[in-house]
C-alpha cells in the first residue's frame, strides 16, 4: 500500500516555474545568447547549473564567470519570490495534503532547488510536510534517482511504497529510477496520445491537482 507521496515544487504546489524562467531569460537577454519561453520547457525540474549550461550551448564561458551567472540568476529569482504568500499555493494542493495527513499517509517534498525551504515557508506549507529533500540534499541532480531516495529514505520508507508528484521529463526519470509510483502534472494537449506529454512517462497524466482525491 501507498505509505508516502513526495512532492516536486516548482510547477507541482506553486508556479514559482514562471519566476525560474524570467529570471534566466533576464540573464540570457543581458549576455546576448538566444533563450524563449518555449526553449525554456527543456529547462523545467533541471538544476541552477544544467540549465546554464544548456542556455549557454557551445560558447566557452570559464568556470568563475559560470559561477557569477548562476548567483546572479539566483538574485533575480529570489528578488521575484519576496512576495510570495500562501495565495500562490495551486488550487486542490492543501485540500490534497490535509487528506493525505488525515490517512496517515507521510508526505515530503522532492526539489531540485536550493530555494525549497524559502518558498516553502513563504507559502506557508512547512507544517504540513514530514520532510524536505532540495538542492542541498544530494549530489546528482533529477533524473538521477537520489533525490526521491532520500526524501523515502528521510520518511522511512521503502521506495516503492512512495508516489511521487511532478511536472518534468527529468522528475518523473528520476522516480521510476528510485522504483516509485508517478504522478505527472502537465496542461491537455488536444489530441496528443499520453505518451506525448512531457510527463509522458508517469503511471498517470493529470492536468493538475484540482480535485484530486485519494479515493
Ligand atoms: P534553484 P523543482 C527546480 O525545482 C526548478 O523546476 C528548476 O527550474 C530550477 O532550476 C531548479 O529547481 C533549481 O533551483 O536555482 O532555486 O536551486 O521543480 O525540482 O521543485
Ligand atoms: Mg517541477
Amino acid at each position: 500500500a501507498i505509505q508516502g507521496f513526495i512532492f516536486d515544487l516548482d510547477g507541482v504546489l506553486t508556479d514559482t516555474a514562471e519566476w525560474h524562467y524570467r529570471a534566466w531569460q533576464r540573464l540570457a537577454d543581458e549576455e546576448g545568447l538566444p533563450f524563449n519561453r518555449e526553449a525554456n520547457e527543456a529547462l523545467r525540474g533541471v538544476s541552477r547549473r544544467e540549465s546554464l549550461l544548456h542556455i549557454i550551448g557551445d560558447q566557452p564561458y570559464s568556470e568563475a564567470a559560470l559561477q557569477t551567472m548562476m548567483e546572479r540568476k539566483n538574485r533575480y529569482y529570489v528578488e521575484s519570490i519576496q512576495n510570495l504568500t500562501p495565495q500562490d499555493v495551486l488550487p486542490g494542493v492543501i485540500e490534497l495534503l490535509d487528506e493525505l495527513r488525515q490517512a496517515g499517509i507521510k508526505i515530503a517534498i522532492g526539489s531540485a532547488s536550493k530555494n525549497a525551504r524559502t518558498v516553502i515557508e513563504k507559502l506557508g506549507l512547512a507544517d504540513r510536510v514530514d520532510a524536505i529533500a532540495d538542492g542541498y540534499s544530494v549530489e546528482r541532480p533529477k533524473p538521477a534517482p537520489d533525490l526521491f531516495l532520500y526524501a523515502a529514505a528521510q520518511l522511512g520508507l521503502d521506495p516503492s511504497h512512495c508516489v511521487v508528484v511532478e511536472d518534468a521529463a527529468a522528475g518523473i526519470e528520476a522516480a521510476i529510477a528510485a522504483g516509485m509510483w508517478t504522478i505527472g502534472l502537465a496542461p491537455a494537449v488536444s489530441g496528443a496520445s499520453p505518451e506525448e506529454h512531457r510527463v509522458g512517462a508517469a503511471h498517470i497524466v493529470l492536468p493538475n491537482l484540482m480535485g484530486v482525491h485519494l479515493t
